[in-house]
């Protein structure tokens, strides 16, 4: 469908400068669906390397909208390679984790309303995060790791 259509508008650049000092980075970004407004409609959250991640909301009808700003969970200062979406703290809706290469896995509770808040306690530093396949590979199989 195209971006006019949907109001997707995204892309996952990686300067090739960057990769040359990283080959992992060309491994790529993940995406994460889930309804994180509780309007039952479900929104998308695309991980991006040189630059900040995208949060869209669903309007429904195959619209989005851009909501990143007022999420909190852009992330801009690393290359994210990963994302899920999952209740971390039991209060029934989507908290957020985003992996990212060199910086760890981070962890954002969500408030309800789709705004993420990152308590500093939640998130793994950098040497402990995970690894892009084991990202992939845990999110595929609905398994999460998060101490
Ligand atoms: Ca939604
Ligand atoms: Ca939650």
């Amino acid at each position: 469908m195209p971006a006019d259509r949907t109001g997707i508008l995204f892309s996952n650049h990686l300067a090739r400068s960057s990769a040359q000092v990283n080959r992992l980075l060309e491994d790529g970004s993940g995406v994460a669906a889930g309804d994180v407004d509780g309007d039952g409609l479900c929104d998308l959250y695309f991980c991006r390397l040189d630059g900040p991640n995208a949060l869209y909301k669903n309007l429904g009808g195959w619209r989005f909208q851009d909501v990143t700003g007022a999420s909190g969970a852009a992330c801009a200062d690393q290359y994210s390679t990963g994302a899920a979406l999952a209740d971390l703290d039991g209060d029934n809706d989507l908290d957020l984790i985003v992996n990212a290469t060199g910086r760890g896995t981070r962890c954002f509770l969500n408030d309800g309303n789709g705004r993420f808040s990152e308590p500093a306690t939640l998130s793994l530093p950098p040497g402990q995060g995970l690894a892009p396949w084991r990202w992939l590979t845990l999110t595929a199989m609905g398994i999460l790791i998060c101490t």
